[in-house]
């Protein structure tokens, strides 16, 4: 089995584990489409898929895949920032997250600022998805939290607004964490701002006190230690220019699984 091959059977073992319901489905179908030469193209490639190879294959709004309480790891693997070493962050810590706001600005109508019990006041959503990291692991856990939608909703996003910038509190190297996501992406039923993770209120190594799951798509865009939501029409002025930490450093901006 050539490199390629190989590469494009971890692929289809991927796709066909990420979706809800109609898995069986996408394997045959997957298996079917891997004969023709665009479809191994797409296989092959070495990064996450791009918004446009997703496009062609998913619907924005499938569901990932959600598992069963016995599926649950008994620790999930922190990873990136797992103790902010800022010191508004410190903090934070030290008064338990009394004084935190998490800012919905930006390109909306009504800015928000929202105290943790404001967001456990809201309804929520508990979901059991498996979190895949690109280093090349994979852990499944619980997450409850706000869906970002009502979040939206009740604030108003304007007709120019186009994305959903995270900002986060923890300095890593050199610059403050960051990510963004489509509109298509934020309003997905599964994205979630989660304050609990396996019925425990989120731990500081996973994001403490909210963190973003956007669960179709890789590690690096679930955003920990929020501080604010900014809707944007663009992301080019902001930060390195390529919409998060790490795609200033080289990662493929929609990261879609
Ligand atoms: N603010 C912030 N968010 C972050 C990171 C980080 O370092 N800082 N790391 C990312 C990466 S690469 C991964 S795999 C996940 C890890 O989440 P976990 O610590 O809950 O496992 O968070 C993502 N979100
Ligand atoms: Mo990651």
């Amino acid at each position: 089995m050539s490199r390629h091959d190989a590469k494009a059977g971890g692929r289809r073992r991927f796709l066909a584990r990420g979706l809800a319901g109609g898995s069986a489905l996408l394997l045959s179908g997957c298996d079917k489409l891997a004969g023709t030469a665009w479809f191994s193209q797409v296989l092959g490639r070495a990064g996450p898929f791009t918004e446009a190879a997703q496009g062609a294959i998913v619907p924005a709004d499938a569901l990932a895949r959600e598992y069963t309480r016995a599926d649950i790891a008994p620790v999930f693997r922190p990873n990136g920032s797992t103790n902010p070493p800022d010191a508004d962050y410190r903090a934070h810590v030290v008064n338990g997250f009394s004084d935190w706001r998490l800012a919905i600005g930006g390109l909306v109508e009504r800015p928000l600022s929202l105290s943790l019990g404001d967001l456990r006041g809201m309804p929520s959503r508990t979901q059991i998805t498996r979190h895949d990291c690109v280093e090349g692991w994979s852990c499944i856990g619980q997450w409850k939290g706000v869906p970002l939608k009502a979040l939206l909703l009740q604030a108003g996003v304007k007709p120019q607004a186009r994305f959903v910038l995270f900002r986060c509190m923890d300095t890593l190297g050199d610059a403050r964490y960051y990510e963004s996501c489509r509109l298509v992406d934020a309003f997905h039923p599964q994205t979630i701002l989660a304050y609990e993770l396996n019925g425990q209120p989120l731990p500081v190594a996973n994001g403490a006190p909210l963190r973003v799951r956007l669960e179709r798509k890789l590690g690096y865009k679930q955003a920990k230690y929020l501080s604010a939501i900014e809707l944007v029409d663009g992301y080019a002025g902001i930060g390195g220019g390529k919409g998060g930490y790490w795609e200033d450093r080289g990662y493929d901006w929609f990261g879609g699984i």
